[in-house]
This record gives C-alpha cells, sequence and structure tokens, in this order.
C-alpha cells in the first residue's frame, strides 16, 4: 500500500513530505493507522545526526497512537479496529530481560530495532523502489506504519490520539522516572533540570506521589510559568543566580535534594544533578540524552559518599503492560495532558514543529493525520 509520510532523507536537512510504499504485516506483526504523533526532543536529536544510532533515509517519530487495520499471521494480542500506542520499549515477557522483572528493556527486537529493521532484518518502507530506514521501533510521522505485535500497547477507545500519543514517549518517561525509577517517596525534596516535554512531566509526576519540594532548574525563564501549573514550588535560571548552581541548589534543599531528574541531554547539566543530591543518600537519574561521544564524569568521591547516579528509559515502564494505565491516570484526571500540547499541525507543517521546539516556544507539537 502506499502511505503519506515526513521522510529524514538526510541529517540536518527538514523531513520531507513523500509518498512511500508500505509493505503490509507479516509473521506476528501489525498494521497500523497512526492518528496523531508528538514530535520528543529524541527525533530532533536523530535529525540532527547527533545519535549514534541514526540512520539516514528513515522515517523518524516514535510518539504515536492509532489504530490497528490488519494483523499478519499468528497475532494474537490485538485484532483490527483495536487503539494503540507504538512501542519503542516493546514487551514480549519471555526474554531474559522482560522474566527479571528488574526491567523494562526488553531485549526480543532490539538488535534489529537499532538497526532500522524489523525483527526479520528487512524494511516495510520503501521510496522508489529503495529501502528506507524505521526508527525506533515506530516511524510515527508515517500514516501508516508495521510493527511487531510485541511493539504496541492495547489503549481505550475512548482516549483522545492528539493527547493519548504523549504517552507513546513524553508523559510516560517522565511520570514514570519519578514513580518506577527514582521512586520517589511523600515529602521528598525533588530537583529538576529541564522544563520542557520531559521535565514537566516529571515535575507532574512528583507532585502526584507527594514530594514536598519541587525544584525547577532552565536556562529559558518562560518556564517558570509552565513549571508552576504542574506543581513546581521553586525556579532556578542558573544563568541568574550568584556563584555555583551546585551550592546553590544544595542551600535551597537545606543540604541537597532526595532526587534529582536530568532532562537536558546535557553532560555538564547531568554532573550538576548528581552533585546537587544529598550526600549519602540522594538519587540522581539521567533521562537527557546526550550526542554521540559525550562521557559523563565527577569525582568518585560523591559515590563514595553515599548519591547514586541512575538512568531511566521510557520511564522504567514496561510497555504493554504500565502504557495503558498512563492512559488510564490521564482519562481518570490523575495527571494532565491536555494544557503541554502546546501546537496542533499537519503533517505538512511538520518542520515548524522542529523549529518551535528549538526556539523553545513549544513544550509538545503534535501531527494530527
Ligand atoms: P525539550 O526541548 O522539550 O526540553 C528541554 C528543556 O531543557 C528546555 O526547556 C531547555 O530550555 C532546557 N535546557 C536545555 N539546556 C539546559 C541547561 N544547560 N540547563 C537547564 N535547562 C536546559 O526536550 P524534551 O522533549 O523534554 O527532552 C528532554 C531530553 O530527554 C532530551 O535529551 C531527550 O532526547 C530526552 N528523552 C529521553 C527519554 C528517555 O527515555 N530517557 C525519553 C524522551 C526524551
Ligand atoms: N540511540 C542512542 C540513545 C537514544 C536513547 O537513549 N533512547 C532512549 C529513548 S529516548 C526517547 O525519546 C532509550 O529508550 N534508550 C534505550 C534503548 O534501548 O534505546 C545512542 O546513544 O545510541
Ligand atoms: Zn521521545
Amino acid at each position: 500500500m502506499k502511505t503519506r509520510a515526513a521522510v529524514a532523507f538526510e541529517a540536518k536537512k527538514p523531513l520531507e513530505i513523500v509518498e512511500l510504499d508500505l509493505e503490509g504485516p507479516k509473521q506476528g506483526e501489525v498494521l497500523v493507522e497512526i492518528m496523531a504523533t508528538g514530535i520528543c526532543h529524541t527525533d530532533a536529536y536523530t535529525l540532527d545526526g547527533l545519535d549514534s544510532e541514526g540512520l539516514f533515509p528513515s522515517v523518524l517519530g516514535h510518539e504515536g497512537a492509532g489504530i490497528v487495520r490488519e494483523v499478519g499471521a499468528g497475532v494474537t494480542y490485538v485484532k483490527p479496529g483495536d487503539h494503540v500506542i507504538p512501542l519503542y520499549t516493546p514487551e514480549c515477557r519471555q526474554c531474559k530481560s522482560c522474566l527479571s522483572g528488574k526491567t523494562n528493556l526488553c531485549t526480543a527486537i532490539r538488535a534489529t530495532q537499532g538497526k532500522g529493521l524489523m525483527p526479520d532484518s528487512t524494511s516495510r518502507l520503501s521510496y522508489k523502489g529503495q529501502p528506507i530506514f524505521h526508527y525506533m521501533g515506530c516511524s510515527t510521522f508515517s500514516n501508516f506504519t508495521v510493527l511487531p505485535e510485541i511493539a504496541v500497547a492495547k489503549i481505550r477507545t475512548d482516549a483522545p490520539f492528539k493527547t493519548a500519543c504523549y504517552c507513546g514517549c513524553g508523559v510516560t518517561t517522565g511520570v514514570g522516572a519519578v514513580v518506577n525509577t527514582a521512586k520517589v517517596e511523600p515529602g521528598a525534596n525533588v530537583v529538576v533540570f529541564g522544563l520542557g516535554g520531559i521535565g514537566l512531566n516529571v515535575i507532574q509526576g512528583a507532585k502526584l506521589v507527594g514530594a514536598d519540594k519541587i525544584i525547577g532548574v532552565d536556562l529559558n525563564n518562560d518556564k517558570k510559568e509552565w513549571g508552576e501549573k504542574f506543581g513546581m514550588t521553586d525556579f532556578v535560571n542558573p544563568k541568574e543566580i550568584d556563584g555555583d548552581i551546585v551550592a546553590h541548589l544544595v542551600e535551597l534543599t537545606g543540604g541537597g535534594a532526595d532526587y534529582t531528574f536530568d532532562c537536558t541531554g546535557n553532560t555538564t547539566v547531568m554532573r550538576q544533578a548528581l552533585e546537587a543530591c544529598h550526600r549519602g543518600w540522594g538519587v540522581s537519574v539521567v533521562i537527557g540524552v546526550a550526542e554521540a561521544g559525550k562521557e559523563i564524569s565527577t569525582r568518585p568521591f560523591q559515590l563514595v559518599t553515599g548519591r547514586v547516579w541512575k538512568g531511566s528509559a521510557f520511564g522504567g515502564a514496561r510497555g504493554r503492560t504500565d502504557t495503558p494505565k498512563i492512559v488510564d491516570w490521564y482519562m481518570n484526571g490523575k495527571i494532565q495532558i491536555d494544557p503541554m500540547i502546546t501546537h496542533t499541525l499537519t503533517l505538512e507543517e511538520i518542520n515548524k514543529g522542529f523549529d518551535l521546539m528549538h526556539a523553545g516556544k513549544s513544550i509538545r507539537s503534535v501531527v494530527v493525520y
């Protein structure tokens, strides 16, 4: 079949809207009509050529929601008509990682996913006879896409696509990092670095679990009002304080934060986030994705004296099990999504979404097909 898609033909070039050929679902795969997709900073990072796994030409996008239109042989989990969220962190429930109960990082199809291919090592997408790479196993910047059945989460049918798609990455990542990875407890002091589409969800997760102080750190003063909408109690712009940001935050938290979260992808900020933690027990969670070649460092003494450095992918959420629950939390009013969708675009306008993100003018732009 044909599908309209925004293709990343080359790094650092705008996406091009073209009609692609899409092969139908094979054994264990499903065809999904994507109804809406968010634009996450990770899409921009890959398009900018900063991802060591970045491949071109490819169809980016990993924050979608849609409807199953066709299923391949042997598919039992979903049927045509089901509403689903594509999962860049699938859940096979059979691999060593899934069975460990210790991680959400299913390994069943990770190797081919990282090569931009389906599990049988081929692509379903092509343009003028040449294969186009999939992206993060999702490629939601295509109106139709093919996914393994273990890489879709079935969600309730009354959730609007335009907001539910954000649970395919940003909402689940931010809220999940608080609830699943850090396990923030009521009364804790929390510092969130980077108040974008992820950081604001960390803030609302911290508020949800009853954190006490929730301090937001961002270079963009417009983010103060945004943070406050979701439960931030204090705002710090590192450019506007006297002296060192770490010392400032340690002072503000009465000795250091119980939990800090990096939602910037900047390795200098990651170090600051660790060092702003309380001696003896503070936990710092790296969520931001750093560009290829970057490394983090700190004095080992920071760890010897009890600070803990952790990372979180997709908020530690088990794809098929936890994503539908996050959608329920939204539908039941426990968490908010609507105010964060600042821009709704057509597929033809998708490059505007990247521009708005780079200019710090959007929280989430969503393309509605
Ligand atoms: P965004 O562009 O919406 O927000 C980033 C925010 O960080 C902006 O408000 C910006 O002003 C702020 N910022 C940038 N540099 C800063 C600095 N030095 N100090 C303080 N604030 C700074 O991006 P997003 O969609 O929220 O994504 C944030 C990061 O999380 C990206 O690196 C993205 O790739 C990553 N991410 C990771 C996961 C995961 O599973 N680990 C999932 C989604 C996104
Ligand atoms: N491919 C990059 C790393 C990119 C990365 O860390 N991705 C996150 C999700 S970001 C979503 O917006 C993730 O889940 N990683 C786990 C995984 O298995 O990819 C690189 O550095 O090579
Ligand atoms: Zn993302």
